[in-house]
Protein backbone atom coordinates (compact mmCIF):
# COMPACT_ATOMS: atom_id res chain seq x y z
CA UNK A 1 0.00 0.00 0.00
CA UNK A 2 1.54 2.80 -0.93
CA UNK A 3 1.75 6.43 1.16
CA UNK A 4 -1.27 7.78 -0.66
CA UNK A 5 -3.06 5.11 -0.41
CA UNK A 6 -2.15 5.58 3.46
CA UNK A 7 -2.90 9.19 3.12
CA UNK A 8 -6.62 8.14 1.91
CA UNK A 9 -7.33 5.52 4.51
CA UNK A 10 -6.04 8.46 7.15
CA UNK A 11 -3.18 5.97 8.10
CA UNK A 12 -0.29 8.01 9.50
CA UNK A 13 2.92 7.70 7.53
CA UNK A 14 6.18 8.91 9.76
CA UNK A 15 8.89 10.66 7.87
CA UNK A 16 10.95 7.62 8.85
CA UNK A 17 9.01 5.57 7.07
CA UNK A 18 8.47 7.63 4.07
CA UNK A 19 12.23 8.02 4.06
CA UNK A 20 12.49 4.24 4.12
CA UNK A 21 10.05 3.60 1.33
CA UNK A 22 11.66 5.92 -0.79
CA UNK A 23 15.17 4.12 -0.51
CA UNK A 24 13.32 1.19 -1.43
CA UNK A 25 13.02 2.59 -4.74
CA UNK A 26 16.81 2.57 -5.13
CA UNK A 27 17.91 -1.42 -4.31
CA UNK A 28 21.67 0.15 -4.61
CA UNK A 29 21.55 2.79 -2.15
CA UNK A 30 23.67 2.81 1.09
CA UNK A 31 20.88 4.46 3.22
CA UNK A 32 23.33 6.60 4.76
CA UNK A 33 21.15 9.66 3.21
CA UNK A 34 18.14 8.28 5.34
CA UNK A 35 20.86 8.25 8.27
CA UNK A 36 21.13 12.04 7.75
CA UNK A 37 17.63 12.37 7.77
CA UNK A 38 17.45 10.60 10.94
CA UNK A 39 19.90 13.01 12.74
CA UNK A 40 18.20 16.45 10.75
CA UNK A 41 14.84 15.24 12.41
CA UNK A 42 16.31 14.48 16.05
CA UNK A 43 18.18 17.55 15.80
CA UNK A 44 14.98 19.52 14.64
CA UNK A 45 12.81 18.11 17.56
CA UNK A 46 15.72 19.55 20.26
CA UNK A 47 15.99 22.73 18.35
CA UNK A 48 11.81 22.83 18.49
CA UNK A 49 12.00 22.17 21.52
CA UNK A 50 14.24 24.83 22.89
CA UNK A 51 12.56 27.69 20.31
CA UNK A 52 9.35 26.67 22.39
CA UNK A 53 10.77 28.06 25.72
CA UNK A 54 13.01 30.79 24.07
CA UNK A 55 10.68 33.37 25.89
CA UNK A 56 11.38 31.53 28.75
CA UNK A 57 15.12 32.43 28.74
CA UNK A 58 14.28 35.83 30.50
CA UNK A 59 13.42 33.78 33.53
CA UNK A 60 16.21 31.49 32.43
CA UNK A 61 18.80 33.63 31.90
CA UNK A 62 19.01 35.88 28.69
CA UNK A 63 20.95 35.45 25.74
CA UNK A 64 24.53 36.45 26.81
CA UNK A 65 24.09 36.27 30.68
CA UNK A 66 23.60 33.06 33.12
CA UNK A 67 20.74 31.55 34.30
CA UNK A 68 18.94 30.89 37.36
CA UNK A 69 21.37 27.83 38.15
CA UNK A 70 24.56 29.94 37.30
CA UNK A 71 24.46 28.17 33.91
CA UNK A 72 26.08 30.68 30.64
CA UNK A 73 23.13 30.94 28.07
CA UNK A 74 23.53 30.99 24.84
CA UNK A 75 21.81 32.91 21.78
CA UNK A 76 19.24 29.83 20.25
CA UNK A 77 20.84 30.24 16.90
CA UNK A 78 24.68 29.29 18.47
CA UNK A 79 22.78 26.09 20.49
CA UNK A 80 20.78 25.28 17.07
CA UNK A 81 24.13 25.17 15.73
CA UNK A 82 25.96 22.59 18.29
CA UNK A 83 22.83 20.64 18.10
CA UNK A 84 22.56 20.12 14.52
CA UNK A 85 26.59 19.65 14.66
CA UNK A 86 26.44 17.18 16.96
CA UNK A 87 23.67 15.16 16.22
CA UNK A 88 25.40 14.67 12.40
CA UNK A 89 28.53 14.26 13.77
CA UNK A 90 27.22 11.43 16.27
CA UNK A 91 25.61 9.78 13.40
CA UNK A 92 29.00 9.55 11.06
CA UNK A 93 27.16 10.20 7.79
CA UNK A 94 28.54 13.11 6.57
CA UNK A 95 32.19 14.70 6.31
CA UNK A 96 31.97 18.28 6.27
CA UNK A 97 29.47 20.65 7.40
CA UNK A 98 28.91 24.57 6.08
CA UNK A 99 27.23 26.69 8.58
CA UNK A 100 26.04 29.99 8.86
CA UNK A 101 27.56 29.92 12.27
CA UNK A 102 31.11 28.96 11.49
CA UNK A 103 33.33 30.77 9.56
CA UNK A 104 35.15 27.41 8.28
CA UNK A 105 34.41 24.39 7.28
CA UNK A 106 33.28 21.53 10.34
CA UNK A 107 35.24 18.51 8.83
CA UNK A 108 33.62 15.44 10.98
CA UNK A 109 33.92 11.76 9.72
CA UNK A 110 36.42 11.68 6.72
CA UNK A 111 34.70 8.00 5.82
CA UNK A 112 31.58 9.62 5.08
CA UNK A 113 30.31 10.42 1.84
CA UNK A 114 27.80 13.67 2.23
CA UNK A 115 28.15 17.25 2.63
CA UNK A 116 25.69 19.25 4.48
CA UNK A 117 24.92 23.04 4.39
CA UNK A 118 22.96 24.88 6.83
CA UNK A 119 21.56 27.54 8.57
CA UNK A 120 20.57 26.36 12.15
CA UNK A 121 18.37 29.27 12.88
CA UNK A 122 17.19 31.45 10.36
CA UNK A 123 15.55 34.24 11.15
CA UNK A 124 17.02 34.16 14.97
CA UNK A 125 15.98 37.91 15.14
CA UNK A 126 12.59 37.12 15.13
CA UNK A 127 12.85 35.15 18.61
CA UNK A 128 12.31 37.50 20.79
CA UNK A 129 9.33 38.62 18.97
CA UNK A 130 7.98 35.25 18.90
CA UNK A 131 7.32 34.95 15.28
CA UNK A 132 8.25 31.90 13.13
CA UNK A 133 11.93 31.02 12.31
CA UNK A 134 13.51 27.94 10.65
CA UNK A 135 16.39 26.04 9.91
CA UNK A 136 17.21 25.12 6.46
CA UNK A 137 19.78 22.50 4.67
CA UNK A 138 21.12 21.17 1.46
CA UNK A 139 22.75 17.99 0.95
CA UNK A 140 25.67 17.50 -1.75
CA UNK A 141 27.66 14.12 -2.57
CA UNK A 142 31.33 14.32 -1.90
CA UNK A 143 33.33 14.43 -5.39
CA UNK A 144 36.39 13.81 -3.65
CA UNK A 145 37.58 9.87 -2.48
CA UNK A 146 36.77 8.75 0.59
CA UNK A 147 39.10 8.54 3.54
CA UNK A 148 40.17 12.23 3.38
CA UNK A 149 39.20 15.31 4.61
CA UNK A 150 36.55 17.42 2.51
CA UNK A 151 38.02 19.76 -0.06
CA UNK A 152 37.00 23.10 -1.32
CA UNK A 153 35.43 21.02 -4.42
CA UNK A 154 33.04 18.84 -2.37
CA UNK A 155 31.79 22.07 -0.38
CA UNK A 156 31.49 24.83 -3.40
CA UNK A 157 29.42 22.90 -5.59
CA UNK A 158 26.58 23.89 -7.63
CA UNK A 159 23.01 23.82 -6.71
CA UNK A 160 21.88 21.29 -9.33
CA UNK A 161 24.11 18.84 -7.45
CA UNK A 162 22.20 18.69 -4.58
CA UNK A 163 21.46 15.21 -3.65
CA UNK A 164 18.60 16.51 -0.84
CA UNK A 165 17.40 20.14 0.03
CA UNK A 166 14.59 20.84 3.41
CA UNK A 167 13.88 22.67 5.96
CA UNK A 168 12.07 23.08 9.40
CA UNK A 169 9.68 25.81 10.22
CA UNK A 170 8.98 26.78 13.98
CA UNK A 171 5.68 28.00 13.46
CA UNK A 172 2.12 27.94 14.86
CA UNK A 173 2.88 23.84 13.91
CA UNK A 174 6.14 22.37 13.49
CA UNK A 175 7.26 20.98 9.88
CA UNK A 176 9.91 20.05 8.05
CA UNK A 177 9.32 20.09 4.26
CA UNK A 178 12.00 18.33 1.84
CA UNK A 179 13.17 17.27 -1.54
CA UNK A 180 15.18 14.45 -2.77
CA UNK A 181 14.39 15.60 -6.61
CA UNK A 182 11.17 13.95 -6.75
CA UNK A 183 8.49 16.24 -5.68
CA UNK A 184 8.15 17.71 -2.43
CA UNK A 185 7.00 16.73 0.56
CA UNK A 186 5.96 17.96 4.37
CA UNK A 187 5.75 16.44 7.55
CA UNK A 188 4.24 18.04 10.89
CA UNK A 189 5.34 17.14 14.04
CA UNK A 190 2.68 15.23 16.27
CA UNK A 191 4.05 16.18 19.80
CA UNK A 192 1.79 13.25 21.22
CA UNK A 193 4.05 10.72 19.36
CA UNK A 194 7.55 12.72 18.97
CA UNK A 195 7.32 12.28 15.17
CA UNK A 196 7.16 14.28 12.20
CA UNK A 197 3.86 12.80 10.20
CA UNK A 198 3.10 13.40 6.74
CA UNK A 199 0.70 16.31 6.72
CA UNK A 200 1.59 17.77 2.87
CA UNK A 201 2.55 14.70 0.24
CA UNK A 202 2.98 15.89 -3.33
CA UNK A 203 3.44 19.86 -2.88
CA UNK A 204 3.37 22.02 -5.77
CA UNK A 205 3.18 25.61 -5.65
CA UNK A 206 0.64 27.91 -7.63
CA UNK A 207 2.08 28.99 -11.27
CA UNK A 208 -0.15 32.44 -10.59
CA UNK A 209 -0.14 34.28 -6.88
CA UNK A 210 -1.51 37.60 -5.29
CA UNK A 211 1.15 37.59 -2.77
CA UNK A 212 4.44 39.82 -3.52
CA UNK A 213 6.93 39.64 -0.14
CA UNK A 214 10.02 41.83 0.08
CA UNK A 215 11.10 44.32 2.04
CA UNK A 216 10.13 47.62 0.83
CA UNK A 217 12.32 49.87 3.18
CA UNK A 218 15.27 49.34 0.52
CA UNK A 219 12.51 50.31 -2.19
CA UNK A 220 14.94 53.15 -3.11
CA UNK A 221 17.88 51.29 -3.75
CA UNK A 222 16.32 48.22 -5.67
CA UNK A 223 17.08 48.14 -9.70
CA UNK A 224 14.78 50.03 -11.98
CA UNK A 225 12.86 46.59 -13.37
CA UNK A 226 12.12 45.56 -9.60
CA UNK A 227 11.03 48.58 -8.56
CA UNK A 228 8.64 48.66 -11.86
CA UNK A 229 7.72 45.19 -11.16
CA UNK A 230 6.92 46.18 -7.64
CA UNK A 231 4.55 49.12 -8.89
CA UNK A 232 2.77 46.28 -10.78
CA UNK A 233 1.81 43.82 -8.24
CA UNK A 234 0.28 47.42 -6.39
CA UNK A 235 -1.35 48.47 -9.66
CA UNK A 236 -3.44 44.66 -9.10
CA UNK A 237 -3.85 45.31 -5.93
CA UNK A 238 -1.72 42.05 -4.58
CA UNK A 239 -1.39 41.49 -1.14
CA UNK A 240 2.10 42.58 0.32
CA UNK A 241 3.57 39.79 2.80
CA UNK A 242 7.18 39.85 4.20
CA UNK A 243 7.66 38.58 7.59
CA UNK A 244 11.50 39.09 7.48
CA UNK A 245 11.86 35.11 8.27
CA UNK A 246 12.61 33.27 5.10
CA UNK A 247 11.56 30.00 5.86
CA UNK A 248 8.12 31.64 7.05
CA UNK A 249 8.10 33.67 3.80
CA UNK A 250 9.00 30.91 1.51
CA UNK A 251 6.89 28.54 3.16
CA UNK A 252 3.76 30.44 2.80
CA UNK A 253 4.18 31.39 -0.91
CA UNK A 254 5.26 27.85 -2.16
CA UNK A 255 1.35 26.74 -0.44
CA UNK A 256 -0.75 30.22 -1.44
CA UNK A 257 1.87 30.86 -4.48
CA UNK A 258 3.35 34.26 -4.33
CA UNK A 259 6.79 36.11 -4.89
CA UNK A 260 10.05 36.16 -2.81
CA UNK A 261 12.57 39.01 -3.44
CA UNK A 262 15.55 39.89 -1.88
CA UNK A 263 16.98 41.80 -4.98
CA UNK A 264 20.47 43.47 -5.52
CA UNK A 265 20.81 47.02 -3.91
CA UNK A 266 23.37 49.95 -4.90
CA UNK A 267 24.92 49.12 -1.39
CA UNK A 268 24.71 44.91 -1.08
CA UNK A 269 25.21 44.35 -4.87
CA UNK A 270 24.72 40.28 -3.83
CA UNK A 271 21.79 41.15 -1.72
CA UNK A 272 21.92 39.62 1.40
CA UNK A 273 20.82 35.93 1.74
CA UNK A 274 23.67 33.37 1.38
CA UNK A 275 23.88 31.18 -1.74
CA UNK A 276 24.68 27.64 0.18
CA UNK A 277 22.53 27.50 3.10
CA UNK A 278 18.99 29.76 2.24
CA UNK A 279 19.34 29.93 -1.85
CA UNK A 280 20.17 26.79 -3.16
CA UNK A 281 17.81 24.79 -1.04
CA UNK A 282 15.22 27.10 -1.43
CA UNK A 283 15.54 27.15 -5.09
CA UNK A 284 15.63 23.10 -5.68
CA UNK A 285 12.87 23.00 -3.72
CA UNK A 286 10.98 25.93 -5.61
CA UNK A 287 11.77 24.05 -8.54
CA UNK A 288 10.65 20.92 -7.47
CA UNK A 289 7.29 22.08 -6.66
CA UNK A 290 6.81 23.51 -9.72
CA UNK A 291 8.35 27.65 -9.60
CA UNK A 292 11.21 29.10 -10.82
CA UNK A 293 14.59 30.58 -8.63
CA UNK A 294 16.65 32.76 -10.30
CA UNK A 295 19.55 35.84 -9.21
CA UNK A 296 17.78 38.09 -11.51
CA UNK A 297 20.42 37.45 -14.67
CA UNK A 298 20.57 33.51 -14.42
CA UNK A 299 19.28 30.31 -12.45
CA UNK A 300 20.35 30.11 -8.47
CA UNK A 301 21.18 26.64 -9.09
CA UNK A 302 23.72 27.25 -11.93
CA UNK A 303 25.34 29.68 -9.70
CA UNK A 304 28.99 28.52 -9.75
CA UNK A 305 30.03 28.84 -6.04
CA UNK A 306 33.15 30.86 -4.94
CA UNK A 307 33.24 31.22 -1.29
CA UNK A 308 31.07 29.61 2.00
CA UNK A 309 29.25 32.18 2.71
CA UNK A 310 28.50 34.28 -0.69
CA UNK A 311 25.46 36.04 -1.21
CA UNK A 312 23.36 36.40 -4.22
CA UNK A 313 20.53 38.18 -5.47
CA UNK A 314 17.34 35.92 -4.83
CA UNK A 315 13.97 36.39 -6.89
CA UNK A 316 11.77 32.77 -6.21
CA UNK A 317 8.03 31.27 -6.30
CA UNK A 318 5.92 30.96 -8.93
CA UNK A 319 6.86 30.49 -12.27
CA UNK A 320 4.45 32.99 -14.32
CA UNK A 321 5.60 35.67 -11.80
CA UNK A 322 9.33 35.01 -11.25
CA UNK A 323 8.96 34.77 -15.50
CA UNK A 324 7.53 38.40 -15.54
CA UNK A 325 9.89 40.17 -13.01
CA UNK A 326 13.10 38.29 -15.63
CA UNK A 327 11.34 40.06 -18.11
CA UNK A 328 11.49 43.48 -16.47
CA UNK A 329 15.30 43.25 -15.54
P1 LIG B 1 15.78 42.07 6.10
C1 LIG B 1 16.79 36.81 8.49
O1 LIG B 1 17.77 37.63 9.12
C2 LIG B 1 17.18 36.70 7.03
O2 LIG B 1 18.43 36.09 6.89
C3 LIG B 1 16.12 35.92 6.26
O3 LIG B 1 15.51 34.94 7.02
C4 LIG B 1 15.12 37.00 5.86
O4 LIG B 1 14.44 36.71 4.66
C5 LIG B 1 16.03 38.23 5.67
O5 LIG B 1 17.22 37.99 6.45
C6 LIG B 1 15.37 39.49 6.17
O6 LIG B 1 16.28 40.54 5.92
O7 LIG B 1 16.95 42.88 5.61
O8 LIG B 1 14.55 42.26 5.24
O9 LIG B 1 15.48 42.23 7.57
Amino acid sequence: MTTIEMKKQNKVTTLSQFIAEEQAKYPGSSGNLSKIFRDIKLAAKMVNRDVRKAGLVDILGAHGSTNIQGEEVKKLDVIANEEFIHSLSSGGDCCAIISEEEDYVRHLNPEAKYVLAMDPLDGSSNIDVNAAIGTIFSIYRRVSPLGSEAIEADCLQKGENQVAAGYIIYGSSTMLVYTTGNGVNGFTLDGSIGDFCLSHPNMTTPEDGKIYSVNEGNYNKFPEGVKKYIEQCKDKAMSARYIGSMVADFHRNLIKGGIFMYPSTAKAPNGKLRLMYECNPMAFLTEQAGGRATTGSQRILEVEPTELHQRVPVIMGSSNMVSELESML
